[in-house]
């Protein structure tokens, strides 16, 4: 049987990396098998693009250049990853995908949605997400949470007026597909943000093996 496409989302510093364990859990609790990946990347090639695309550059960097980066990394982890994984059984995490563009490129830089999703049909016109986790917090917090790690990469850098367009943008996408989003309130302490992943992914779960509870 064909594996499930569950993917995390939200601005940086949301928990998504933190959560991908949760869901991990929860699905092999269930006795389900598990691959984790993340997007920019999740194969050599794409991995090489995100290093490209995510490194602080003096040169500007127009929202075109990285819309085009962001589905060329894509279009190699679909292919050569998600796809082969899936077809042999195993859920796929992903921590970031084609939501993220339409946040990012699409919200935050202004690129139309009608170019992202032109790409979108293009490079996984038959793949959608079954489950996606919108981790949902304020700009502020999110990214002092952020900020506790690393140096900033060129998207860490950005204004806080950025980050506020790109959840916007990423919670306009969860009301407009509510069958496959879940929106969970990442601005509460961790226990209670892995529980609430847990149930999710529990519930999701529950409606693919039995169909939708009355
Ligand atoms: N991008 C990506 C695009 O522009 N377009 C695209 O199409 C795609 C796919 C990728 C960048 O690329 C951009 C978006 C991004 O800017 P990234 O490093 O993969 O960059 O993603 P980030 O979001 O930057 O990853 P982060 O690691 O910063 O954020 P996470 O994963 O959301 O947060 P996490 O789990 O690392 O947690 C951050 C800190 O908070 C703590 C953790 O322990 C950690 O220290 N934490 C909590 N603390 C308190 N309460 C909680 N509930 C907590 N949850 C986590």
């Amino acid at each position: 049987m064909r594996g499930r496409f569950i993917t995390l989302e939200g601005i940086e510093g949301v928990g998504k990396t933190t959560q991908v364990a949760t869901v991990r859990a929860t699905l092999e609790a269930l006795g389900r098998r598990f691959h984790g990946t993340r997007e920019p990347g999740g194969t050599p090639l794409a991995e090489d693009i995100r290093a490209l695309v995510l490194a602080p550059r003096i040169e500007p960097v127009p929202g075109s250049a990285e819309l085009l980066l962001m589905f060329a990394a894509r279009a190699v982890h679909v292919a050569n990853l998600i796809e082969p994984t899936l077809a042999a059984g195993q859920d796929v995490v992903c921590d970031r995908f084609t939501d993220a563009t339409y946040a990012y490129q699409g919200g935050g830089r202004g690129v139309p949605a009608a170019a992202v999703a032109a790409l979108e049909a293009i490079t996984h016109g038959g793949l959608q997400p079954d489950l996606t986790l919108l981790l949902d917090a304020p700009p502020a917090l999110a990214l002092q949470r952020a900020n506790r790690r690393s140096a900033a990469d060129r998207f860490e850098a950005e204004t806080l007026a950025f980050f506020e367009r790109v959840r916007a943008a990423y919670l306009a996408r969860a009301v407009a597909e509510p069958q496959r989003f879940v929106v969970v309130d990442a601005a509460q302490p961790l226990a209670a943000v892995s529980a609430a992943v847990a149930r999710a992914v529990q519930t999701a779960v529950v409606t693919w093996t039995h169909g939708p509870v009355p």
